[in-house]
């Protein structure tokens, strides 16, 4: 720091830095986050000042650069405060400062993609062995939206794993890991030979999880099939295409339910808009199971069949030959997505005799999944630049 000012009464502080660009910062913020240990718990860096204690208009009584690189200021109560000039320079309000601190902490941008997408895969056990390779697929992750992980062991246990390597894996009522096989008096649809046509995963859950694993212990010989798509990519087409489509998805409630027995007795109820969209209204979450969507429609008889037709035109549109990536999973292939983002399905297959096709699978949160990304992004900054990049198939 070169210089301290205040200006607008003493209610902002104007800081000028060592490349002659300045930043301000009001002084309600500075008050607010006062780093000393009064205002600042600092074994949990989480603020210990109530906000009743904070005075609005607030100015300063006494603003000053201090030896170390710090601003000093004190304020009418007598309170005086330092901050270091890095720490404030991180938190500079300019709109390019601000649009870069968010970038590095909401982490890589997405990368739309359709059919000619090629299946990003890492080794499995260099995931659990490795920062950089454990970096390289949640990263993927994210900008992707999908990662197969190859050559894991082809028995269950490879799921719990992973649920270690990010901290901990979701609980939902079908259990902490469950398997995808054809069951008798099924309690999903999943759990039967037949095609899933392209769905995310429990709409029916208030929070979706946001991260889905499918590890492959054996696959059917004749079908079985998985087929892929890039949802949020698709929700944008067809806002260029049908908007009022898409509106119509965007605003419409849609009821799911899911009631039955597994880990333990469930009637879950939720509303979902299919396509889930921000303030700005940008598709966020895809949110569509047709197996769960529930026979309740809550819609005016006059909104039915615009409902269905939008629905209908979504789709066809997640379905065209140039939207949907199909491969087979291989026994100790363990497949890992974003369940907001992608929707999945599965082709049918023969039953077969004893044992048949077999899944484990998994979820995760992404409150988890990115939590684990950010740490090891610092970890493998720390070390080495950074991990090998996923190859394609
Ligand atoms: C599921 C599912 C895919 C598969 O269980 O929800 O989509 O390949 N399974 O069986
Ligand atoms: N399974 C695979 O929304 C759904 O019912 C998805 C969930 C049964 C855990 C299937
Ligand atoms: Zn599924």
């Amino acid at each position: 720091m070169q210089e301290a000012e205040a200006v607008e009464g003493s209610r902002e502080l104007r800081v000028r830095w060592a490349d002659g660009s300045e930043s301000r910062f009001p002084c309600v913020w500075l008050r607010d986050n006062c780093r000393c240990p009064r205002c600042l718990l600092p074994s949990a860096q989480a603020r210990a000042l109530p906000l009743e204690q904070l005075d609005v208009d607030v100015a300063a009584r006494h603003a000053a650069l201090a030896p170390g690189d710090k601003l000093r200021v004190t304020w009418p109560d007598g309170h005086a405060s330092e901050y270091e000039g890095a720490w404030l320079r991180a938190r500079c309000f300019s709109e390019a400062a601000r649009a870069r601190v968010q970038s590095e902490l909401f982490l890589p941008e997405r990368r739309w993609w359709g059919s000619e997408l090629e299946l990003p895969r890492l080794p499995f056990d260099e995931v659990l062995r490795d920062a950089g390779s454990a970096y390289a697929w949640l990263r993927t992750l994210r900008e992707t939206g999908v990662v197969l992980l190859r050559g894991a062991p082809a028995r269950p246990g490879a799921l719990l794993a992973l649920g270690r390597r990010l901290g901990f894996l979701r609980l939902t009522f079908y259990g902490p890991t469950w398997l995808v096989q054809d069951k008798a008096d099924a309690n999903n649809v999943a759990y039967t030979s037949g095609r899933l046509p392209l769905h995310t995963d429990y709409p029916a859950l208030q929070h979706p999880p946001g991260v889905q694993l499918l590890h492959c212990i054996e696959q059917a010989a004749a079908g079985g099939e998985s087929e892929l798509v890039d949802g949020l990519h698709v929700a944008r087409r067809l806002r260029e295409r049908s908007p009022d489509a898409f509106r119509l998805l965007a605003a419409t409630a849609v009821d799911y339910a899911d009631t039955g027995t597994d880990y333990c007795d469930f009637a879950v109820h939720c509303k979902q808009r299919i396509i889930d969209v921000d303030a700005r209204g940008e598709p966020v979450r895809i949110n569509y199971n047709n197996a769960t969507r529930a026979s309740v429609l809550d819609v005016a008889p006059e909104h039915v069949r615009p409902f269905y037709a939008a629905l209908r035109a979504f789709d066809e549109l997640l379905r065209h030959p140039e939207h949907v990536v199909t491969f087979k999973l291989e026994p100790g292939d363990v497949l890992t997505f974003d369940n907001w983002r992608l929707l999945h399905g599965r082709r049918g297959y023969e039953p077969g005799r004893a044992g048949g096709r077999c899944l484990e699978g998994a979820y995760a949160d992404w409150d988890v999944v990115l939590s684990r990304l950010r740490l090891l992004r610092d970890e493998v900054r720390g070390g080495r630049a950074q991990g090998p990049a996923p190859a394609g198939q």
